[in-house]
């Protein structure tokens, strides 16, 4: 039987995950699908503070272009040109909130693992693969998430954890995946880097780590052309 140029490629990606020293793993839109929960977090958040913002699916789309729920903030808030827009403090008090009603909602309903993360887990580990996260989110939704999805011992398998506020630049620079390639002492050639977004495409690339982009519902019709490959979901490049 002669395999398609395309299953000869997704065969050849399998491999190069198979031999990767390192696996490195975004988290938003990546290990799970929790954008909708990040926006449901930030209304009630507007709410709880009396601001008459409303993020509905078209807006936030357009605001998920800006990495970090902070500079988010303050590029709506300045995108409406209003007199007394927020200072620092008064976004970073706002984030707070967003922050615990994220952990909130998380720890009491859960946000699924993608398809093909738990194996890809699975299979890392038993290949002996070193394991670590690079996302701009901060550690206490990381915690929220994982504690759930994997159990309350999650960060036992990941050797690096790397999270927005731990770098001086969040993504699309490559800050946190050169910080997690210094904390794992490899090159990025040696490992693979698992994405949802362009911003954390080029985040990836521009470590000098090949990208495996697996669509998510906010970012599923941007141009990946440029990734290892891109991919509805990680179930057709996982060896079990
Ligand atoms: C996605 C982000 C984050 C989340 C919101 O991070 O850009 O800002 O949208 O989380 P990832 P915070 O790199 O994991 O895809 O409010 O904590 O920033
Ligand atoms: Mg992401």
């Amino acid at each position: 039987m002669t395999l398609s140029p395309a299953d000869l490629h997704v065969g050849h990606v399998r491999d190069r995950i198979a031999c990767a020293r390192a696996l490195i793993l975004d988290v938003d839109g990546t290990l799970a699908e929790t954008e909708e929960a990040h926006r449901q977090a930030f209304n009630e958040a507007f709410v709880q503070t009396g601001l008459d913002w409303c993020w509905g699916r078209t807006v936030y789309k357009d605001l998920l272009r800006v990495t970090g729920g902070k500079e988010r903030i303050r590029a709506f808030d300045r995108m409406r040109q209003t007199l007394g827009s927020l200072s620092d403090p008064e976004i970073a008090e706002l984030h707070r909130i967003k922050t615990a009603r994220y952990v909130n909602l998380i720890a009491s309903g859960g946000c699924p693992l993608r398809p093909g993360v738990a194996e890809l887990l699975a299979s890392a580990k038993m290949r002996g693969q070193r394991l670590a996260i690079a996302t701009t989110t901060s550690h206490a939704n990381i915690d929220a998430l994982l504690s759930v999805a994997l159990g309350q011992d999650w960060a036992g398998r990941f050797e690096v954890v790397v999270a927005g506020d731990d770098v001086a630049h969040k993504k699309p620079a490559p800050d946190v995946y050169l910080d997690v390639l210094a904390k794992l002492a490899l090159p990025g050639a040696d490992c693979i880097a698992f994405e949802d977004s362009c911003n954390g495409f080029f985040s990836a690339s521009r470590a000098g780590i090949g990208v495996v982009i697996t669509r998510s519902v906010y970012f599923n019709d941007e141009d990946f052309s440029e990734a290892l490959i891109a991919v509805d979901d990680l179930t057709e490049l996982v060896n079990v």
